[in-house]
């Protein structure tokens, strides 16, 4: 299959990456002009550059359409892609708001289109070896859900990028951007479901670079969460801590031990015990055989990282695509989860209250019998 990108950022290099390694053929770029296109085919190795964002979908030279711009623009695009009949990976957020979500998630399940939305912390070794430990038992039944997911490099109120701005990144910024991941791990390791929650929302910095026009996106999440499996949790969210590169971690108390992990140093998992802890290394004859085993390039000591999380996410994703019985891609439906979510952090934060999301579990069912929550 050949893939076309839209957009030419951090997150088109990322995808770009994954296809080479994938033996994908990028047969072309679009932007937001063709002067930056033919800037963004150079930077990423690609065939050709696209006049526009419609010739590329169009083109039958393209059969995966990788939607990588700005947050604002998801929507459209991958709609279009959708409605061409092309594969859809479409960076998260989904779109900005929980009905577009829905329209999306709805529109590509009638097509019968394939999609991925990149939820890559799923794809690391370590993640999985907890999911099948859990899955097993061997912590007994989760009673605690608890971590975070911290960034710095928004700390310095001088810092500006695209994703701070509303009209382009949608009215939330640190828990669309990054607090979707982790509930989006947190729930795939655990099986359950994040049922009611009470968040709030902080803007540290009204304003940030020599942008006249004041911060509405919040710098920092602070949650409280119940879940379908009677497991209580806390999240902490920020774009603002200092010396916190990209520190998603969390940990799952059982009955009976914990099981922790931390994607700066994603290589090492720890378990937690009354009497003992233990550090296990990707790669060591502790992890499971299955999709661990699958997902570990490399022996002991010679670390995995981001890249390699991604490039396996995009390889499943592709096998899906061309019809063989992958498991665990996450798709719109995923996408449209973490919209859904994201709509209940802001209400919470809104209305200053716990906020009941058990209508919000029913994402598994199929698509079309969702119902959008009331706002
Ligand atoms: C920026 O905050 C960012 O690149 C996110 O957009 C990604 O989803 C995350 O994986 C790393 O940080």
């Amino acid at each position: 299959m050949r893939a076309g990108i839209i957009g030419g950022g951090f997150m088109a290099l990322v995808h770009a990456r994954a296809l080479r390694a994938l033996g994908v053929e990028v047969a072309g770029v679009a932007s937001s002009s063709q002067a930056s296109a033919v800037m963004a085919a150079e930077r990423i190795g690609a065939t050709r550059a696209f006049p526009t964002v419609g010739e590329l979908i169009a083109s039958s030279d393209v059969e995966v359409v990788h939607v990588c711009s700005p947050n604002s623009t998801h929507a459209t695009f991958a709609a279009q892609a959708v409605a061409a009949g092309k594969a859809v990976v479409c960076e998260k957020p989904l779109a900005t708001t929980v009905e577009d979500a829905l329209r999306l998630a709805r529109a590509a399940s009638e097509a019968g289109v394939p999609t991925a939305v990149p939820f890559v912390y799923r794809f690391y070794p370590v993640v999985r070896e907890i999911r099948a430990r859990v899955m097993r038992g061997d912590i007994g039944r989760p009673l605690l859900l608890h971590g975070s997911y911290l960034q710095d490099w928004l700390a310095d109120p001088a810092e500006t990028d695209w994703r701070v701005s509303s009209t382009l990144g949608g009215a939330s910024r640190a828990f669309a951007d990054i607090g979707v991941h982790w509930c989006d791990v947190v729930e795939f390791v655990t099986g359950q479901r994040i049922t009611r929650l009470n968040a709030k929302m902080t803007t540290a910095f009204g304003s940030r670079g020599n942008e006249p026009e004041s911060v509405e996106t919040e710098d920092i999440v602070t949650m409280m969460f119940e879940t379908d499996g009677q497991a209580s949790g806390s999240l902490m969210v920020s774009q603002v801590s200092s010396g916190r590169k990209n520190r998603l971690a969390f940990s799952i108390d059982g009955e009976a031990g914990a099981l922790a992990f931390n994607q700066e140093e994603p290589n090492t998992l720890w378990a937690g015990s009354t009497t003992e802890n233990r550090i296990i290394h990707t790669g060591s004859s502790a992890m499971s055989l299955g999709d661990v085993q699958r997902l570990t390039l490399l022996p002991p000591g010679h670390p995995q990282g981001y890249q390699d999380a991604f490039n396996a996410f995009l390889a499943d994703a592709y096998g899906r695509f061309e019809g063989l019985p992958v498991r665990d891609v996450p798709t719109f439906e995923d996408g449209l989860r973490a919209a859904l979510l994201t709509d209940a952090v802001t209400r919470s934060s809104q209305l200053e209250s716990w906020v009941d999301v058990s209508s919000l579990t029913r994402v598994a069912a199929p698509v079309s019998s969702v119902q959008a929550p009331v706002s």
